[in-house]
């Protein structure tokens, strides 16, 4: 299968995130994608491709206009207001008994109006990388629907965390949920995104809690124990015209591929039932045992079963990347699950388009 990626993303390259209470060194950084992208070339999956550049009307679908005008504005207000610093850090949030309704203009204020933590700063560069980045979904998406059995968007910035108007857990835009519009406003009736990142997709849920037509699925750490905290929990099953249409599958602190693949079977039943065209998944790396921030066992060689498992759903399939942090593991591991997933579909058999282009 071909993968997706372009530089422009590495230009995103925060030093530092705020987590665990303390600033720390940033673990979402450009090695990440690195890594990815050499051992993709190393490996036998095939093409590495440039992104298509698809313009912000797509990202619209999903984003606020408000909230992209912010992020397309934030560097030269931040130099503007005489800030010196090379990462911007949101400090102050508009919890409850705090007003929604003023139009607050100050830095700060703005900062903290269009964020959900302080673990994702804003560097000169990260729209323009997460602009990239959603290019990158959306060409990736363009490939499966064009006849492609399966693609790969090495997106980086990830995306999953990004809800319509804030940005948050290194995510700026939802590539996830950008792909899944895209592909609802190019004739899929059904789209169905699986989240197998360790974190729960938070942003995407968000995105289309109260819709039937897209079908979020998400496998990750008990948000009681484990970062967004405040969503991913078993009784959040959609609202309106979206109930029974979410699904989260909370799992333990310390869950290895046994217990994890039980979960996995479950959400593959609800997949088979809701027979999407396209299957989006949300491809974190983050259950990995080496994972620095996350509290999973997955060893390397499940991923492989990970890719294989995806692969027997047998639904045309645009993989996303999301998280995982374990630098040195992290090609290997990504090249498994697509490996995996080659192994039972191999993408020149398989491929839709009958010799078109
Ligand atoms: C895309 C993605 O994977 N985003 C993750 C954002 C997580 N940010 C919070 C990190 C908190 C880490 N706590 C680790 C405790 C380990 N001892
Ligand atoms: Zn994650």
């Amino acid at each position: 299968m071909k993968t997706v990626f372009s530089d422009v993303q590495l230009k995103h390259d925060p030093k530092h995130d705020l987590a665990d209470g303390e600033l720390k060194d940033a673990v979402e950084i450009p090695a990440r994608a690195k890594i990815v992208l050499k051992t993709i070339e190393q490996s036998g999956l095939g093409e590495v491709v440039e992104p298509e550049e698809f313009g912000l009307q797509p990202v619209r679908r999903v984003h606020g206009q408000d909230y992209l005008d912010f992020m397309e504005s934030f560097w030269g207000r931040w130099t503007d207001a005489g800030r010196t610093g090379s990462e911007a850090f949101p400090f102050v949030w508009p919890v409850r008994t705090l007003r929604h309704d003023v139009d607050v203009q100050h830095i700060d204020a703005l900062l903290g109006k269009y964020s959900m933590d302080a673990g994702s700063p804003l560097g000169e560069f990260t729209f323009e990388a997460a602009k990239a980045s959603a290019n990158t979904a959306l060409t990736t998406a363009q490939l499966v629907k064009e006849g492609a059995d399966a693609a790969f968007g090495l997106c980086r910035p990830p995306g999953h965390h990004c809800g319509p108007d804030f940005f948050g857990g290194y995510c700026f835009i939802n590539n996830a949920a950008v792909a899944a519009q895209w592909l609802r406003d190019h004739g899929a009736e059904r789209v169905a995104i699986l989240d197998v990142d360790y974190h729960h997709g938070n942003g995407t849920q968000s995105i289309f809690y109260n819709r039937s037509d897209v079908m979020f699925l998400s496998l990750h750490a008990d948000p009681k124990d484990e970062y967004p905290y405040f969503l991913g929990h078993a009784d959040e099953l959609g609202e309106h015209a979206g109930k029974g249409y979410n699904k989260n599958w909370p799992l333990p602190l310390g869950t290895g591929w046994d217990a994890y693949s039980e979960a996995l079977d479950d959400a593959c039943r609800w997949l088979g039932v809701f027979q999407p065209n396209y299957l989006i998944v949300s491809l974190g790396l983050d259950c990995f045992e080496k994972d620095p921030i996350s509290g999973f066992k997955f060893q390397s060689n499940d991923f492989t079963e990970l890719g294989k498992r995806i692969a027997k759903l047998k639904m045309p399939t645009v993989f996303l990347m999301e998280g995982g942090y374990a630098v040195d593991d992290l090609g290997v591991n990504c090249v498994n699950v697509l490996e995996g997933f080659e192994s039972l579909r191999p993408s020149d058999e398989n491929d839709r388009s009958h010799g078109k282009s």
